[in-house]
């Protein structure tokens, strides 16, 4: 679909006015204070997406009145989304949880209790699952979204303390597949390059991310670039499904859903083909990879397997408007401009085979030697604001420890029982379970006592209902941090209220391995409290229940700190101090008192205070921009790729072969249905769907249906939908657009409302290597029902 100029600036203008608020271009923030009758500002970070704005909370007699985007940020540069503009007026929520309310039996109404209750009831119920059943009973399962001492501390507990590795978060069911992809091809987690590559890029490689409503404001960032550039600039849009994103492309190509590695391999064969390769790049920091083992193959291997993807069958395989000439032409473009960035979010990350999707783009990269020149990245976009620093870099999968240290390497778990003074072999030398095997556990009764943090997998989890009948059992106690009732406080023993973003301090990393800290502003509403105040209370209970001293030990650091700045401090400084000392993420030098004067805070790695001064890395591996790579140089080259997983310091080019997804449409259930977002709401809309500009703009999901498909089965907009697959039901009202291509449809999953909480219908298939389920394709049969009805929206309002 090439667009004409026209056409593209008439989409982008209606775009722009749909997505963006408070686009302040040309005033000065001291201008737009003056535009808010506010007593004072206090900076933090955006609550929402991965992006990281960053932002001034606005503060009248105490109350939060006003956010306004920071003007010295290199990330927004003062822009702000409707989101971003809005999340203060959730911190004075009336529907916020104020006081602990715990109940015995999960058919029992819940009752309020004090904290010292709470904190007992909580400590008795992971001692008695850990005395009667063993310390594979209990788990903790956070988020993406908790800032980064929050994750560092119960992951410390749950490990050194309660010696079990089950410690989880959501970041399985989004960025598992990236973090693989960037170690088995990069040898090291998380993108090399930084956003201010936009602005020197010359082709945008976007595929499976509608970065124009998951990413707003760095959306923006692209948009202008090439809007200022119409011709230099080239946006190649890859995606089964039309969406906002696809307005700004040049380029749209569209393929059934999970075909994009026939696609990717491709595009490497025209890149060989015609000789567009890097030779020199290649021979100076690549090999070829295969298989389980590993195993070094030569370029004529790797050629051979590329056999399979000659153009022509590949647009066999893909469908959709995928002819030979198209993948040449985007293989010609991605290999022959002076820059080229490849973003992706979901649509790459949530498959069955999302880490070989991860490896295929970054063999694009090194074939062509599009990485660590400017403009020029491979860069996996962050879907929550602190995936990166909280879940990745401190340690909150099963699998990792803080500071990228894979827990199955003796000498690195040693190094982190040393780091914390408790005694070697106290952390288990095997991952615990990753999370879909750990609600599996909770149905099967092997876990007994769960901690759910900053998350509600009732709604998020894909299959939901076979995960509710584990969470809803008796014998299963659950324990919920949140700020708000929702459906996974629905299953729990003990809900506890927790502080929200500015109401307690700490740090998001967001994407581009940049760190910022936000500030407490104002004190939490009720009894409700900062989660490191929590974890360390429950921790000391904990070790007198056990009689187990080491517990004590995990939080004796951080005992009698106040805890709106001095406990998340400590907790910050023994983590970044002790534990990224001579790792690839060393962020020694980014202290508080740094990060404080930082108008956006500091990228890793960035080993000194003088470094952390002046921003951080920009570009990871690059002599003279980034400190470890000249520390670690080898030899004169300007790359130096010292990522601790690739021993041989190259980038890795990987043999993976095309494979489908799980569950592909058949006579029965003859759609692909996808799931994803709207610009409005976050997630299970617990906070979006709380602040009435947002809920009114979308106040329920729906299910887009492309015309021709509706036209066939006699749907009209507007009409109810009924949205079924092999595991359960939805009823959508629908909304017929250009947007998913023939035979898919697409489902928002922000709705709690029980008939529309897609996750009841997705599968729960995932891939075998990043444990990351398919939440992107599944197969599904659509009936209309009937006609248009009023419809209600819906928030759980109660524990
Ligand atoms: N407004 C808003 N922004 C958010 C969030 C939010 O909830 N709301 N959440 C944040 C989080 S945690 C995340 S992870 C990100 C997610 O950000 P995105 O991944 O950009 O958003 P999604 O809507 O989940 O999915 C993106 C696209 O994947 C496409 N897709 C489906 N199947 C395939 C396929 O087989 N191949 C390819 N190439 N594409 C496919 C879909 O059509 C869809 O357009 O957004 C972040 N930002
Ligand atoms: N069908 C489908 N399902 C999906 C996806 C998809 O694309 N399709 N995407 C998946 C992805 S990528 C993700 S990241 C997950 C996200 O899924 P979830 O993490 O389950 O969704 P959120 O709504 O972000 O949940 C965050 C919770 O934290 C609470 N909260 C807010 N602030 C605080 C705080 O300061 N402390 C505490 N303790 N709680 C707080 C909120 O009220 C909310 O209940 O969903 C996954 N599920
Ligand atoms: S783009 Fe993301 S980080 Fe920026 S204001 Fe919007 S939600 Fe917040
Ligand atoms: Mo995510």
């Amino acid at each position: 679909m090439a667009l004409t100029r026209r056409q593209f600036i008439k989409r982008t203008a209606a775009l722009t006015a749909a997505s963006f608020c408070g686009v302040n271009l040309g005033f000065k923030n001291e201008g737009i204070s003056h535009a808010f009758d506010v007593d004072k500002w206090v900076r933090g970070s955006c609550r929402l997406c991965g992006v990281g704005c960053r932002v001034d909370l606005g503060l009248k007699n105490g109350r939060p009145v006003a956010l306004r985007g920071v003007k010295d940020s290199r990330t927004n540069f003062g822009y702000l989304c409707m989101k971003g503009m809005l999340f203060y007026k959730l911190i004075r929520h009336p529907d916020r949880l104020t006081k602990p309310l715990y109940r015995a039996r999960k058919d029992q109404p819940f009752k309020e209790i004090s904290w010292d209750e709470a904190l007992d009831i909580a400590a008795k119920a992971f001692a008695n699952s850990v005395k009667k059943y063993g310390n594979n009973s209990v788990a903790y399962y956070g988020s993406g979204q908790a800032l980064t001492e929050e994750t560092y501390l119960f992951q410390k507990v749950m490990r050194a303390g309660l010696k079990t590795n089950n410690v989880e978060g959501n970041p399985r069911l989004c960025m598992a597949s990236a973090v693989g992809g960037y170690i088995t091809s990069f040898g090291a987690d998380e993108p090399i390059g930084s956003y201010s590559d936009i602005e020197k890029c010359h082709c945008f490689f976007i595929i499976g991310s509608n970065t124009a409503e998951a990413h707003p404001v760095l959306f923006r960032r692209i948009m202008r670039r090439k809007l200022d550039n119409p011709d230099k600039v080239k946006v190649i849009n890859a995606d089964p499904r039309i969406s906002p994103t696809s307005r700004i492309a040049d380029i749209h190509i569209q393929f059934e859903p999970g075909t994009d590695l026939a696609l990717l391999n491709s595009m490497a064969y025209v890149i060989i083909e015609e000789g567009l390769y890097d030779k020199d790049f290649l021979s100076n920091y690549a090999t070829f990879r295969v298989g389980k083992a590993k195993k070094e193959v030569g370029f004529e291997v790797y050629k051979k397997h590329l056999q399979a993807y000659s153009p022509e069958k590949a647009a066999k395989i893909c469908g959709g408007n995928v002819t030979p000439d198209l993948i040449r032409e985007v293989a010609r473009i991605f290999a022959t401009s002076p820059a080229t960035m490849s973003l992706w979010t979901m649509g790459i990350n949530q498959r069955i085979r999302g880490v070989w999707a991860n490896n295929l783009i970054h063999n694009l990269h090194i074939l062509t030697g599009q990485l660590c020149k400017p403009g020029a990245d491979s860069l996996s976009l962050t879907g929550q604001p602190n995936a990166c620093g909280g879940v990745r870099e401190a340690g909150g999968l099963c699998h990792i420890l803080p500071a990228h240290r894979p827990v199955e390497i003796d000498k690195l778990r040693h190094e982190v029982e040393d780091l914390w003074g408790v005694p070697r072999g106290r952390i288990p030398a095997k991952p615990g379970y990753h999370t879909m095997a750990m609600f599996q556990a909770i149905n099967d009764g092997k876990i007994k006592t769960i901690w759910i943090n900053c998350t509600s997998p009732v709604q998020s989890l894909p299959n939901a209902d076979k995960y509710i009948k584990g969470l809803k059992r008796e014998d299963c106690f659950i324990v919920v941090t949140d700020i708000f009732p929702t459906r996974t406080t629905e299953v729990a023993n003990l809900v506890l209220p927790t502080a929200f973003h500015f109401e307690k301090t700490g740090v998001y990393g967001c994407t581009e391995r940049r760190s910022q800290l936000t500030l407490k502003a104002l004190d939490p509403p009720g009894e409700a409290k900062p989660e490191v105040w929590i974890v360390r209370e429950w921790a000391l209970r904990l070790s007198k229940e056990l009689n187990d001293p080491v517990i004590k030990k995990c939080v004796e650091p951080f005992i009698g700190k106040e805890e709106g700045f001095e406990l998340p401090k400590a907790i910050w400084d023994e983590y970044t101090q002790k534990l990224t000392k001579g790792r690839d993420n060393d962020f020694r030098g980014a202290t508080y008192e740094v990060l404080m004067q930082m108008p956006d805070g500091v990228q890793w790695p960035a080993p000194t205070k003088e470094y952390a001064l002046k921003g951080g890395t920009v570009k990871k591996f690059v002599r003279g921009l980034d400190p470890l790579a000249d520390e670690h140089a080898k030899d004169d080259k300007p790359y130096q790729f010292y990522g601790p997983a690739h021993k041989d310091r190259k980038l890795w080019v990987w043999i993976r072969p095309y494979k489908g997804p799980a569950e592909a449409p058949d006579s029965q259930y003859p759609f692909y249905l996808s799931t994803g977002r709207i610009i409005d709401h976050w997630h299970t809309s617990s906070m979006t769907g709380r602040i009435p500009e947002l809920m009114s703009a979308n106040p329920y999901s729906f299910v887009e249906i492309n015309p021709e498909d509706a036209s066939r089965l006699g749907i009209k907009p507007g009409d109810m939908v009924l949205v079924e697959s092999r595991r359960g039901k939805n009823l959508l009202p629908a909304k017929v657009v250009e947007g998913p291509m023939k035979g898919m449809v697409f489902v928002y999953w922000h709705d709690q409302h029980e008939d529309r909480m897609i996750n009841r219908v997705t599968k729960d298939a995932f891939d075998p290597g990043s444990k990351e389920p398919e939440f992107k394709i599944c197969s599904a049969r659509i009936k209309r029902v009937s006609g248009p009805k009023p419809l209600k929206p819906f928030l759980v309002n109660s524990v």
